[in-house]
Formats: structure tokens, C-alpha cells, sequence
């Protein structure tokens, strides 16, 4: 394959741009033999450095906001403008100091100096450093890519971005919504996936969920549901998790609740990574064309990746082992080149006075619209292919709102959706500490802007002229409104329907369990399994007989056999539905299962030793990078493992580092010896004692893989390694074979479809 055919093509391609050193680094890593994460351009020296020298030029596969002013104007400056500059350690002043490890003395033994302003304005920055976290998806990471749009939409909107072929910037944030900044990423939680789109025409922001439904048909709930979702308020506990009593109290009282439950407690809520999950506006927004015609739409983001998702005991050793694996997962992905991409999708419905379509009420946020019934039309790609350069200035501070539209796309009156056109504002005025928060260079829009807004906190803006008001003559009548000519935004006049003054819902909102119950119904006996156990766990966890009681009886009102699964699990009777079942379709598209995805961007485990047959490991590992995926060589000790007839091969996870929930498949070049620092009796990762001529964290990796449904294989002798980890060597995905090649083929058939579900007999049917 010539290097620009490669699918890491950019590891190839920066080659030429970046310094000396890091020349070393991505030549590794194009041959395979070096894994992304390394902290920096360029690898350290050993003794600390003394010779003065510019800062270090950042990672290739980053990027930072474009330079634009804080109103719009390109400024041409170079990519590192905002970057630390200059060769010595200065004041915020650019006063240059001599030192900055001793504070200033009145002789060495103190007291210290008051007049010691490096060290008071050190102190004042360092105390100042943290800004309130989200209230509500507070734990994410960004990354910064590309729109492309196929025009396929033109006919429906006149957002210029949806044009014939556009090109537009985008920041893209994902997240969890319960936990806290510092929690692990693989917990059971909704995922945020919210995108600033940086268009000719202004910021747009689509601020969605992996889920494509929401908990509450009506935004004055918002503070309740997510009150009952945090750890409980006397010791705050659980952190980041749904399975406790307030949770489910509410969510078993607030039955509009169920549908979003039922996904949460699906695989949906347990992602494998962010790049192989949905996305959804989950509102239903207008659309408006040039000609002045509305329709209805719902927004989706469908990953190329294919849908994927960990399995329950995966997810709670990753919480352990890597809680940044889902960050981690996504720059690596950057930064091999193996871009994540989804394809943006839309599903639309006439913009009738009734808003309904088949009978579902488009104002619901706890409904969905069946792809079968309203098929997702596909109208643009998102690439991701840079990581940030800086996590505060970037993913912290970047301030998304609903209300961030752009001519062509309005809101409807989803009561959620209308709510969230205040609080998005709102929240950003605490966590930004002010009104100026779109002056911030990630927020900053690439179109010009004019808005006479002046002054307050942090303003970054330098206005001339002297009338910020309008009419005005002083400044020539600047700024004038936009005619339709002009492509000002569109406000559609529609006619809202005079009525009373109320605080209630429309009565189609009242159905709460048809829904779910199509769901339940429309996943396979293996997801079916998964969301029994996934409630069973839940509300096990729960104290409170009652709640477990009131859940039970929700659910016997979606699905007499999630009931009694979960029932029987807690030890309490099934109780039958206080409601007459819906007579449901299953709606296929909603199951994960069953289908084929490229296997670009897999990591794949490579197991070898000193003994093992180091040719057989080099074509492996070089056939796994040439196919866009990541190949890591796992070995008893770090460094590198030399023999066979090319360059030595790089370790990059030891038996100690490494962890079988890192891995989509694993291979073994030969069955792994007990290493020398391996604790059978004693060391609690090493599992139980195996065979003796089997390294125990090897056995543990495979036992752990095995269960996890995950594609295993090898050559050489590893038919003894699968025997004393425990697993059946003629199970479904374990492929034995002399030709390492042979196995890696079969391996990647495997890989194709995500897991060997046939391993297990599945408990539902
Ligand atoms: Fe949010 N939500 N939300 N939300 N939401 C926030 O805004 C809110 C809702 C979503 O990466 C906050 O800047 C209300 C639905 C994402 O920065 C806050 C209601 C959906 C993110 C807020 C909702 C979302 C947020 C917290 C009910 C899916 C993270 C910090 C009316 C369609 C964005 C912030 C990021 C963040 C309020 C409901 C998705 C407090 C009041 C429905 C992905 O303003």
C-alpha cells in the first residue's frame, strides 16, 4: 500500500513538518513499532535540560482555535500565537526572573517578604485556577474536525453549511452527564455529543445525546431529574452512577422517565468508545428553506464504526484500570490517523398544525420517530482529526447553547427543548464569569460579528465608535439590520394557538410505556439479556424494598418477561400490568447486533516473549497497522524484544501494565511462560494459579477476554494457553492456526462484526 493510500495517512504526512525528534517518533510509528500517547513532540532527555531554547513545538496531531479576533476577523497570526513564547521564565508581565524555587527571604531562614511579587502573583493565578465544573456534563474531551455536507439537504433548509459540498470547522465535545470532572468515562450514563459548527453564517450548536430520547417531557424538571440522579446529598455517594435509590425513586414515580431508563440500562448506556456510538438531537427542530417552506426535522449522527458497546464487567474494570479510556481511546485514534467519522443524518416530517407524525406526538422528547417509518437521510460527514493542545482553554471553556442557531434551522416548542434556550446562557455566565464568554478563542465565531453588545468581564473586544445603539447617526447608521437579501436569520412566523394560561402537559404526552416496550422488544436475545441484568443490578443496589417494588411494576406495563427477569433476580414477585400492553412493531434499526463494520481503528493485543518466533510477531504487527488498526505488543518487561531477521520490536504493555479491557481481539505468538515477576499465590491481578507453564496475568487476560465475547487466536503452541486460562479452545472466535497470517485474517472476520456473541447461549429469547 503507497503511504497516502495508508489510512493513517496523516502519521505519514506530518513527517515532513515536524522537528528532528519527533521525525523519530512518527517513523516508529508508521512501521508499527510505537504506540500514540506519547506527552510530547519530542522525548526527553535524560539529565534536566540547562541550554535556553524556544518552547517545544506541539503534538502534530493537535490543533488550537483558529485566529480570529474576538469579533470574527481573521488575524493571520500563526497557529502558536496564543502559546507560551520566548526562551526564558518571565512574569505574567514578561519580566524575566531569575528564579522560581525560593520565595523571597529576609536571609534564608525567613520570614518571607511581602514585597515578593513573583511570589504573590504565582500564589493569586494558582489559587484562581479552577472554574466551577458543569452542573451537568462535567466529564468530557473534544477534539476538533471537519463538516462536509452533501447538499443533500438544500432542498429543506438554506443553512449555508448544509450546502453542495461545504466545508466547515467544528468542535466537538463528548460526555458523560451524571459524574463529576474527575470520574471514570466507562460508567452505565448517557453520553453527551455536542458540536460547535464555526459557519460562514455564525456559530451553530447542536448539543445532543447518544440516547435519542430524554427523562422529561418538560424542562421545569430538569433540576428534579438530575438532583435524583447525583449521589445522594448526606454523603454523596454513589459518584457517576444511576444504580441507587434516589435514581430510581424518581425515575419509578416520573413514568415519563421509563423510555430513557430503558435505554440507559441497554447497551447504549455502557459505550465501548465515542467513536462507535450514536448521536441525536433528540429534539424536533424547523427546518426553512429559501422559499420560505418549513418542515420538521430530527437530527442523528450515525458512526461509521458501527455501534458498540462494553460489556457490564468490562466497564467496571476499565473504571478501575483506565478511567480516561474513553478520552485516551479518541486522541489515539487522532493521533494514529485512524479519524473517527460519523455520518450526519435527518429525519423529517411535514410541518402540520398538530406536529404529530404516525401518531407520535414530535413535541415528546420521550419519543422516538422509527427509522423505518421516517428513514434517516444522510446529508453530510464529521471527521475528527486533530486533539486539542489545551484541555481549560479548549474543551473546559468551550460554552455550547441550544439557542445557537443558524438561518435554516429554528426551534419548535418541545417544552424540554424551549428550556434549554434559557439555561444554556445562563450556566455560562457562572462557569465563564460573564456575558463575554463567546470572546473566548474556542467560542469564537469565524463569521463577522457586530453586535453592539459592550464592556463587562473579561472583554476582549476593543470597539471603536461611539454610538453601540441603533438608530444612530454618529457612526453612519453602523450597524444596519440584515434584509432576507442579506441572509439575516429567519424567524418563522408560525401561528402559535391561542389558549388558556396553563401549567400542564398536551394529553398525547401521557403515554409513557409503548415506547419503551417497542424498544425492549426490538433488541436481540443477547441485548435483551444485558438490559435484564443491567436493571437486576440497579435496583439491587437500591435499599429500599418500595422503589424496587414501584420499578417492578413500571415494568410490568412494558414487558411481562423484563419483569420477571428482574424479578426473579431480586427475589420480590412480578407483578402484572396495571395498564392494557401496547401492540408494538419492533423497529430493527434500534438493535446494536447483527451487522458488519469496518475494523479501522481496532487495537488488537499481541502476545509474544523472548522465545516466541519474532518474524511471525513483525508481519502480524505490520499487517494490523497497514489495516488502520493499532496493533500493541504485550511482553514480560518493557523495552524491546530482539531475534528473527528485522528491526528489535518494540513493547509497548508489559504483563503487569496491561489489561485485556484495552484490547478488541488479542493474539498470542506461542503460550506465554510464568515472567519472572509473576505472584502466582499473592498478586491479585494474576487470578487464580493455571497451568504451570502459563504466565497467570496471561491466563487472567484471556479468561477476562473469553467471557467478554472478544475474538481470540494464535499459532506456535498457544492451543496450551487457552487450555489453562480455561477456555475451550474449539469455542466460537478462538482461531488456532500454524499461519499467523491465516489467524490474523480470521481474526479480523471476527473483529468485523464487534464480538463473538455466539460464544453464550443467550437466556432470552
Ligand atoms: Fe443539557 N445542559 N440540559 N441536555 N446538555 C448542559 O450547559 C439543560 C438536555 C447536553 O459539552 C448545561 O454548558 C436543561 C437534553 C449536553 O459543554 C446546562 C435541560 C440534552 C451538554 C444544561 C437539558 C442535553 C449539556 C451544563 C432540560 C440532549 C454538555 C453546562 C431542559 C439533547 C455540553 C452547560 C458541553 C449541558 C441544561 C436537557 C445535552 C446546565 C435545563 C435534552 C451534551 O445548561
Amino acid at each position: 500500500m503507497a503511504p497516502s493510500e495508508n489510512p493513517l495517512g496523516k502519521a505519514v504526512d506530518i513527517v515532513g513538518s515536524a522537528v528532528q525528534a519527533a521525525k523519530t517518533v512518527v517513523s516508529e510509528k508508521v512501521a508499527g513499532n510505537v504506540i500514540p500517547g506519547v506527552p510530547n513532540s519530542e522525548p526527553p532527555s535524560i539529565e534536566e535540560p540547562t541550554q535556553p531554547r524556544e518552547p517545544l513545538p506541539p503534538k502534530p496531531a493537535s490543533a488550537s482555535p483558529a485566529a480570529v479576533s474576538p469579533t470574527g476577523k481573521p488575524t493571520g497570526a500563526p497557529d502558536d500565537a496564543r502559546a507560551q513564547s520566548g526562551p526564558y521564565l518571565t512574569t505574567a508581565q514578561g519580566v524575566r526572573l531569575y528564579d522560581t524555587d525560593h520565595s523571597l527571604k529576609a536571609g534564608s531562614r525567613g520570614p518571607t517578604l511581602m514585597q515578593d511579587h513573583h511570589f504573590r502573583e504565582k500564589m493569586m493565578h494558582f489559587d484562581h485556577e479552577r472554574i466551577p465544573e458543569r452542573v451537568v456534563h462535567a466529564r468530557g474531551a473534544a477534539a476538533h474536525g471537519t463538516f462536509r455536507s452533501y447538499g443533500t439537504a438544500a432542498q429543506v433548509t438554506c443553512a449555508r453549511f448544509l450546502g453542495v459540498d461545504v466545508e466547515t470547522p467544528v468542535f466537538v465535545r463528548f460526555s458523560n452527564f451524571n459524574g463529576n470532572r474527575g470520574s471514570a468515562d466507562t460508567v452505565r450514563d448517557t453520553r453527551g455529543f455536542a458540536i460547535k459548527f464555526y459557519t460562514d453564517e455564525g456559530n451553530y450548536d447542536l448539543v445532543g445525546n447518544n440516547i435519542p430520547v430524554f427523562f422529561i417531557q418538560d424542562a421545569i424538571k430538569f433540576p428534579d431529574m438530575t438532583h435524583a440522579a447525583k449521589p445522594h446529598p448526606d454523603l454523596e455517594i454513589p459518584q457517576a452512577q444511576s444504580a441507587h435509590d434516589t435514581f430510581w425513586d424518581f425515575v419509578s414515580l416520573h413514568t415519563e422517565a421509563q423510555h430513557h431508563t430503558m435505554w440507559q440500562m441497554s447497551d447504549r448506556g455502557i459505550p465501548h468508545s465515542w467513536r462507535a456510538m450514536d448521536g441525536f438531537g433528540v429534539h424536533t427542530f424547523r427546518l426553512v428553506n429559501d422559499a420560505g417552506e418549513t418542515t420538521l426535522a430530527k437530527l442523528h449522527w450515525k458512526p461509521k464504526a458501527g455501534v458498540h458497546s462494553q460489556l457490564w464487567e468490562e466497564a467496571q474494570i476499565t473504571s478501575g484500570v483506565d478511567p480516561d479510556f474513553h478520552r485516551r481511546d479518541l486522541a489515539n485514534a487522532i493521533e494514529t490517523g485512524a479519524y473517527p467519522e460519523w455520518e450526519m443524518g435527518i429525519q423529517t416530517f411535514p410541518d402540520t398544525e398538530e406536529q404529530m407524525f404516525e401518531g407520535i406526538d414530535l413535541l415528546d422528547p420521550t419519543k422516538l420517530v422509527p427509522e423505518e417509518l421516517a428513514p434517516v437521510q444522510p446529508i453530510g460527514l464529521l471527521r475528527l482529526d486533530a486533539n486539542p493542545r489545551n484541555y481549560f482553554a479548549e474543551t473546559e471553556q468551550v460554552a455550547f447553547h441550544t439557542g445557537h442557531f443558524v438561518r435554516g434551522i429554528d426551534a419548535t416548542g418541545d417544552p424540554v427543548l424551549q428550556g434549554r434556550l434559557f439555561s444554556y446562557l445562563d450556566t455560562q455566565l457562572l462557569r465563564l464569569g460573564g456575558p463575554n464568554f463567546s470572546q473566548i478563542p474556542i467560542n469564537r465565531p469565524h463569521a463577522p460579528v457586530n453586535d453592539m453588545l459592550r464592556d463587562g468581564w473579561h472583554q476582549d473586544g476593543d470597539h471603536p465608535g461611539v454610538a453601540p445603539y441603533r438608530p444612530n447617526s454618529l457612526d453612519g447608521g453602523n450597524p444596519f439590520p440584515a434584509g432576507r437579501d442579506a441572509d439575516a436569520f429567519i424567524d418563522v412566523p408560525r401561528i402559535v394557538a391561542a389558549g388558556p394560561k396553563v401549567r400542564q402537559s398536551p394529553a398525547s404526552f401521557e403515554d409513557h410505556f409503548s415506547q419503551p416496550r417497542m424498544f425492549f422488544a426490538s433488541l436481540s436475545p443477547v441485548e435483551k439479556d444485558h438490559t435484564i441484568r443491567a436493571y437486576t443490578f440497579e435496583l439491587g443496589k437500591c435499599y429500599e424494598q418500595a422503589i424496587k417494588e414501584r420499578q417492578l411494576q413500571a415494568l410490568a406495563n412494558i414487558d411481562a418477561d423484563l419483569c420477571a427477569g428482574v424479578a426473579a433476580g431480586l427475589g420480590l414477585p412480578a407483578p402484572g400490568p396495571t395498564q392494557q400492553l401496547a401492540d408494538v412493531q419492533p423497529s430493527p434499526a434500534l438493535s446494536q447486533v447483527g451487522k458488519e463494520w469496518p475494523t479501522t481503528g481496532r487495537v488488537i493485543g499481541i502476545v509474544a516473549d523472548a522465545s516466541s518466533d519474532l518474524d511471525s510477531v513483525r508481519t502480524v504487527r505490520d499487517a494490523v497497522f497497514a489495516g488502520g488498526m493499532i496493533p500493541l505488543v504485550i511482553a514480560p518487561q518493557g523495552g524491546k524484544l530482539e531475534g528473527g531477521s528485522g528491526d528489535p520490536v518494540v513493547v509497548q504493555r508489559t504483563y503487569l501494565t496491561a489489561r485485556s479491557v484495552e484490547f478488541d481481539a488479542i493474539v498470542l505468538a506461542g503460550t506465554p511462560a510464568p515472567a519472572p515477576d509473576a505472584m502466582a499465590s499473592t498478586d491479585a491481578k494474576a487470578g487464580a494459579p493455571s497451568t504451570p507453564n502459563l504466565d497467570p496475568r496471561i491466563a487472567l487476560m484471556l479468561s477476562e477476554a473469553y467471557r467478554h465475547c472478544k475474538a481470540l487466536g494464535g499459532w506456535a503452541d498457544s492451543a496450551d494457553a487457552f487450555q489453562g486460562a480455561g477456555c475451550p479452545a474449539n469455542a466460537p472466535g478462538i482461531v488456532l492456526a500454524h499461519d499467523p497470517s491465516a489467524v490474523l485474517d480470521q481474526i479480523l472476520g471476527l473483529l468485523a462484526k464487534h464480538r463473538v456473541w455466539e460464544r453464550f447461549q443467550s437466556v432470552s429469547s
